[in-house]
């Protein structure tokens, strides 16, 4: 079949649906895994070269201390797991950790801060981190906790191109997970974000106790957004010693690869990224997920406060999968070489 009769043959299928009911994804969750996979890896390959995966590095710039309750977060004050609250890190800091993530290999750089929201002084220190990130020809994403009105287009005026805020679950589930702010409340700051002009990336977790029923709404809440977000974190809970969710059963490595199938279905030109947990998975179960539609991970030893797979176990993964970074060239070269 020609390149051209395929791409006609998919394209029902590749052109984003913003009306999907919860039967619907819940028929697709819950069908063979292999008709699941052939579905969702078409789409994939409808949209994306399945062999290129986006890079973010992740850097934590303000750490611990934070006043909200989310349940799986080792970064609230109300928990005791062992991680301090630190000042805001200075730009120069953020830099010199942007410049090794772009050494590396990786496309885009993720800044955290462990606010409830910003403050209008923050606003001002995180642009000019944004503008530097910039200059060194990174993408830059932000994820800052909840928006006031006006506050996102700063963001966007000091070169913001992603913002990061996830809605986590349904709403059903999410009250039993986070009393601090609302379902609501995230909606209307992806709403804020949206209308600066700024990409939405926004996704979840998995294995918070949460049932299917659960990761179907929380996707067909993503999926039926008036414009569906361009990046889409599937994070898998990282049980954190001292924080409620820390005597959860680990999540079914099966259940995260339907649930990235369903997004990829659902939200076929958003990058799915596997984000958090990586490093409690084998490889055969990132292989998996990468055919069921994942192409974007986060590279590098650390997430916010909590371990990532070390760059040189995922220049392996990559190797052993044929994977390339969407720097490299499309002659396919592997991950730049770097002493880490
Ligand atoms: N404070 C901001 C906020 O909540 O929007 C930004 C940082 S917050 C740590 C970003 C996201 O990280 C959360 O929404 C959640 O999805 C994810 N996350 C936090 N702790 C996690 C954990 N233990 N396991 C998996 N994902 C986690
Ligand atoms: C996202 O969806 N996952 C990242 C990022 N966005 C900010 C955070 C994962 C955090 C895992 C726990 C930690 O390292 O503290
Ligand atoms: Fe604070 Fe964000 Fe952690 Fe919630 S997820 S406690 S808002 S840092």
């Amino acid at each position: 079949m020609s390149t051209y009769e395929t791409a006609r043959e998919l394209a029902p299928f590749t052109a984003p649906r913003h009306d999907w009911s919860l039967d619907e994804i819940l028929t697709l969750y819950r069908q063979p895994l292999n008709d699941l996979l052939s579905r969702a890896h078409s789409v994939h390959r409808g949209c994306f070269d399945p062999n290129r995966i986006q890079l973010s590095t992740l850097v934590n710039i303000k750490s611990g201390g934070c006043p909200e309750d989310c349940a799986y977060c080792p970064q609230s004050v109300r928990y005791k797991t062992g991680v301090d609250s630190e000042a805001l890190m200075s730009c120069e800091q953020v830099l010199a950790e942007a410049r090794r993530a772009k050494a590396s290999g990786a496309s885009r750089f993720c800044m955290g801060a462990a606010w409830r929201g910003p403050k209008e002084k923050d606003i001002d220190r995180v642009a000019e981190m944004i503008s530097g990130v910039r200059e060194l020809g990174l993408e830059t994403c932000v994820t800052l906790g909840m928006l006031k009105p006006g506050q996102a287009e700063r963001l966007k005026n000091a070169g913001l191109d992603y913002y990061n805020h996830n809605l986590d679950t349904s709403e059903s589930f999410y009250s039993s997970i986070i009393s601090t702010r609302t379902y609501q409340e995230r909606l209307d700051t992806l709403q804020r974000v949206r209308d600066a002009g700024i990409n939405v990336c926004c996704g979840g977790i998995i294995g918070m106790g949460e049932s299917v029923d659960d990761r179907a709404a929380l996707l067909q809440t993503l999926a039926c957004l008036p414009r569906q977000p361009e990046s889409v974190p599937i994070n898998t809970l990282v049980k954190v010693a001292g924080t409620p969710l820390a005597g959860e059963e680990d999540a079914d490595p099966i259940e995260l690869v339907r649930t990235i199938a369903c997004a990829r279905i659902l939200m076929p030109r958003a990058y799915v990224r596997l984000s958090a947990g990586r490093t409690g998975m084998s490889d055969s179960t990132q292989a998996l997920c990468f055919y069921a539609g994942a192409n974007s991970i986060f590279y590098g030893e650390k997430l916010l406060t909590t371990e990532n797979p070390q760059f040189s176990k995922d220049k392996a993964l990559f190797a052993r999968l044929g994977l390339v970074a969407d720097t490299d060239e499309a002659s396919g070269m592997a991950l730049a070489d770097q002493n880490h």
